[in-house]
């Protein structure tokens, strides 16, 4: 956990804008002594701690790469915690680039992926849940997202699974005093303070496990593939769903090969949706690879949206055999409009919905559907930006909080019930990175940008 300031001996640089032309473009420094380096960089001194000074940027032989801004950050008060720099130039690739090199020369090197945040992690001014949220929050592609992010950046996250830990932790206490003091008889189940605390327990876990939920679906959304046989109106589905006419449709049956994916977005809710080539039998080798990339996206999906001609449903039992197994689908038959019938939803195990891709009757029962399935509410207003790894997390301690409840109930073993709480505390910690490995913490920042 959060260890000695500059416990990194070296200097790290990366530009902090993205690559490209613009106005202004920014380079962050981070590391040591970093006051010695900006007096070597501008020949100035008296830099008085994040002011902006106008200096020149000057090259080995003392002539100016640049005039800019230079902002100084002594530690601990910098997003690093360690001592920080702000470089101001020109948004030039090609300026950025000439300050980049004199500050390697001048003993900084260039930082990884994620490698600002990864120390601001490690120096305590950012717990894991937050860091993540800096990502999610550069990452945002919608409004709702951008404010999901905010929450859990601020500790909205953080804070909630803190107070569920303490809770946890009292309840710890309480069981494992029963333990030692056994020969007194405390009746746990008797007294029905564990119970009631425990209960309430799942309940706040249960809310904050719905609030990442929607702040994941925000962030991820979902991936739904459209499959079915020849010329049943995939393309023209998608078509629909996107509001252009992305794919090619023809009364051609085999006319779709490629892979097509388009990005939506469902009242909020990403949505990435691919059409594939028909499922039959023969094809020509061309239409073969077609239909083995199509079985291929499937397995990845979230959802298969298993299109039929509503007049040809007999198909249906030959299509579901083709379709892996173990992804949810939904049947859609389409071309209402020619077969007679309305618009229409059934919810079951596998649900049906009735559309026409060609009037678009029936295109929002789909989405809604689409959306309910996912267990997003468009309207939610208290989401908080969170991750697979966060929701994995959730629902380990919700599992381990159950079996101390079936403990308690059941055998009414404290030990047992102890040592569920326990684990479930565990996993919680998890989530704000106060239990970690070496490898989580370089999986996640790996996946931030340069500079971030
Ligand atoms: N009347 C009517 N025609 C439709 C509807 N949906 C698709 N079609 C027509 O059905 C034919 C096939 O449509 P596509 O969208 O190309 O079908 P596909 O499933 O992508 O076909 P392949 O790519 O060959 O597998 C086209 O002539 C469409 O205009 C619908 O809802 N109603
Ligand atoms: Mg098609």
């Amino acid at each position: 956990m959060p260890k000695a300031l500059d416990f990194y001996a070296d200097i790290i640089a990366a530009p902090a804008t993205p690559p490209g032309r613009g106005a202004v473009a920014v380079v962050r420094v981070s590391g040591p002594n970093l006051k010695s380096l900006a007096l070597r960089l501008t020949r100035k001194s008296d830099f008085k701690p994040r002011y902006a000074h106008y200096a020149p940027f000057l090259d080995e032989n003392g002539s100016a790469i640049d005039r800019g801004l230079i902002l100084y950050f002594p530690a601990p008060h910098s997003y690093t915690g360690e001592d920080m720099l702000e470089l101001h130039c020109h948004g030039s690739p090609v300026v950025v680039e000439m300050l980049l090199r004199r500050l390697f020369a001048l003993g900084a090197r260039p930082a990884e992926p994620g490698e600002f945040s990864r120390r601001a992690f490690l120096n305590g001014k950012l717990d894991l849940a937050q860091a993540e949220a800096v990502a999610a929050l550069i990452e945002s592609a919608s409004e709702e997202a951008a404010r999901a992010a905010q929450r859990s950046l601020e500790g909205m996250f953080s804070e909630r699974v803190h107070k569920l830990s303490q809770a946890l932790l009292e309840l710890r206490a309480y069981v494992e005093a029963s333990i030692d003091f056994s020969d007194q008889e405390i009746d746990l189940l008797a007294e029905g303070e564990v119970e009631a605390r425990l209960q309430s327990l799942l309940e706040d876990l249960e809310t904050l496990r719905r609030r990442a939920q929607q702040g994941r679906l925000l962030r991820e959304g979902m991936t739904a593939v459209i499959a079915g046989p020849p010329n049943v109106g995939k393309s023209s589905l998608l078509n629909r769903l996107a509001g252009r006419e992305a794919a090619i449709v023809t009364d051609i049956a085999g006319t779709t090969r490629d892979l097509l994916t388009e990005h939506l977005n469902f009242d909020g809710m990403p949505c990435t949706v691919i059409d594939t080539a028909g499922l039959r039998s023969g094809g020509d080798s061309i239409e073969r690879e077609g239909m083995r990339r199509a079985i291929q996206a499937m397995q990845s999906a979230d959802r298969i949206l298993l299109v039929l001609d509503c007049r040809q449903t007999q198909a249906e039992e030959f299509m579901m055999a083709q379709l892996p197994c173990g992804v949810p689908v939904t049947k859609v038959y389409n071309k209402i409009d020619l077969g007679g019938l309305s618009p229409g939803l059934e919810e079951a195990a596998t649900s049906v919905v009735y559309l026409s891709a060609k009037t678009g009757a029936g295109i929002d029962l789909l989405k809604s559907h689409l959306m309910h399935v996912m267990g997003f509410e468009a309207e939610r207003e208290d989401a908080l930006a969170a991750r697979r790894r966060h929701l994995e997390a959730l629902i380990r301690t919700q599992d381990f909080l159950q079996r101390a409840w079936d403990e308690l109930r059941h055998t009414q073993a404290a030990e047992l019930v102890a040592e569920n709480l326990r684990l479930a505390q565990q996993r919680l910690a998890e989530i704000t990175g106060e239990v970690t490995n070496e490898d989580l913490l370089g999986e996640i920042f790996a996946e931030f940008c340069i500079g971030k």
